[in-house]
């Protein structure tokens, strides 16, 4: 099932509006001083390059998350993380503001920054510092740099980054809108996004590689492989059907290790089956791992252990990037230094595994894969039933109907009937499926399973226990079993 591509004058009719929606967007009028300054940044400073570099050697890559609101902080903080750090590829990650289009909102937080001399952003404000600010921090780092953020209209913000010599671009039209926004559209957004991803298409026919890393983890918290499997595969089909090449796509950490190694190699094939079947055949295909994005503890040596531990997953499970949290998570956004601090203390799990092969050839491993495997397959089924000849239609009728639904996300425009629960492994399951088009085999396995943790507990199903759950991992353990 495809999409449509964007005809270049349907692209650039919006054009001329987005770039007119802040006064920066005039420095990127002409596509071509973009490519221009694209075609100067050296093979290693490209980050679709390096994301297929770490693919053929087998290597893991370390990226952190970081921005700040004035240039020369922001490449400061840049700075200590690939020295200090040893990032081996760097973020940028976009202020709140930014991220909702609120541009006047984000220059007063410029100023009230340089005023007291600390960033009052939570980000940098990538389209207020324009094509010129961006340029001055790719070009004060020696690693490829991803702009960051969760902006449902993300179309300003990707030409002033593209052109500023950024060369991943993450998001896409669900995960950059279910899981961030309250009234977005579900069509307006996966349009948008198609913005995004031409942009990127027409970067990659005249030469320049951009990576595009749709949001794999949604709203992060228990969240089942087989959904955000369904939304990274499906936002995938609608890049490459724009010409996007470089796609990596991501998973979050779930917690139970056997799931998420099952989690990681389905993703891979289910992926590179789904874009072949569709007819895409040149595109070059990677993932990257989020450690754990629920909960943290407060404790900073908890804390590093559930950043080791979602390190030793990602080395188990050969991603080529493994996104890190710090010993700050629990507290908001960390200090340069506990940043470095998650990034050393997963390069040393890294390091330790880097020759070591896990084998994931098990029963156990299987039978997950292959309920993975059936769970994604019908969802797919179910979209592609509802696409008519149009993807975009099939995914907008889809989140309508409840045959995609991204558990606790905020928007309307998501159903929400979606409950998911541990099992009594840890084993992230389904105790609701909503309207999600699963059958009853599937269905009777999952319940199986959580009757076997009512009967240790001696305690129902019920939504206390998936409020256990969710604050499991921030108390010191997996499942969230009664007192
Ligand atoms: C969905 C992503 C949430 C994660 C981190 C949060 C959380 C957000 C920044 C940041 C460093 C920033 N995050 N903004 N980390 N610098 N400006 O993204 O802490 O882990």
């Amino acid at each position: 099932m495809r999409s449509h591509r964007m005809p270049w004058k349907d692209f650039l009719a919006q054009r001329q509006a987005v770039l007119d929606s802040w006064p920066t967007g005039r420095d990127v009028t002409a596509i071509e001083d973009g490519l221009r300054y694209q075609r100067g940044i050296p093979d290693e400073k490209n980050f679709a390059k390096a994301m297929a570099r770490a693919k053929a050697a087998g290597q893991t890559l370390l990226q952190p998350r970081a921005g700040v609101a004035l240039i020369d902080d922001h490449i400061r903080l840049l700075r200590f993380l690939e020295t200090e750090g040893t990032a081996d590829l760097l973020p940028t990650t976009i202020d709140a503001y930014t991220r909702q289009n609120r541009y006047e909102e984000a220059a007063r937080g410029i100023e009230r920054s340089r005023t007291a001399g600390t960033s009052l952003l939570n980000g940098f404000p990538a389209v207020n510092h324009g094509r010129d600010g961006c340029r001055k921090v790719t070009e004060a780092v020696t690693k490829p740099v991803q702009v960051r953020h969760g902006t449902p209209d993300a179309r300003l913000l990707a030409e002033i980054a593209l052109a500023g010599g950024f060369t991943s671009y993450e998001g896409g039209g669900i995960s950059y809108n279910i899981p961030y926004a309250k009234k977005v559209e579900v069509g307006q957004c996966l349009r948008d996004w198609q913005y995004v991803d031409r942009l990127t298409g027409y970067y990659e026919e005249n030469g320049i590689s951009i990576n595009r890393e749709p949001f794999g983890p949604l709203t992060g918290t228990l969240v089942p492989p087989f959904i955000s499997h369904t939304v990274a595969i499906l936002e995938g089909l609608l890049a490459l059907e724009q010409g996007v090449k470089s796609l990596t796509l991501g998973y979050g950490q779930g917690g139970h290790v056997l799931q998420d190694l099952a989690a990681i190699a389905s993703l891979r094939e289910l992926a590179d089956e789904y874009f072949r079947e569709a007819g895409f055949t040149d595109f070059d295909l990677t993932l990257v791992f989020h450690q754990w994005m629920g909960g943290f503890p407060e404790d900073e040596a908890k804390a590093f252990s559930v950043i080791s531990l979602g390190g030793f997953v990602a080395a188990a499970g050969r991603v080529e990037k493994t996104i890190v949290k710090s010993p700050h998570e629990a507290m908001g956004i960390p200090t340069k230094e506990a940043n470095a601090s998650g990034l050393k203390a997963t390069r040393q799990v890294l390091s330790m595994m880097a020759d070591q092969r896990i084998c994931t050839d098990n029963a156990v491993v299987d039978r997950e894969k292959d309920l993975i495997r059936r769970e994604v397959g019908a969802l797919m089924s179910a979209v592609f039933a509802a696409a008519g000849d149009d993807l975009v239609q099939g995914i907008v009728r889809s989140f309508a109907g409840g045959l995609l639904d991204v558990p606790f996300a905020p928007s309307i425009y998501n159903k929400g009937k979606v409950l998911p629960v541990r099992d009594n492994e840890g084993y992230i399951r389904l105790f609701a499926k909503g309207s999600l088009p699963l059958g009853n085999d599937i269905m009777s396995f999952h319940k199986e399973r959580l009757q076997e943790r009512s009967k240790a507990e001696g305690r129902p199903v019920t939504f206390q226990m998936v409020t256990d759950d969710i604050y499991a991992i921030s108390k010191g353990k997996l499942i969230g079993r009664p007192k």
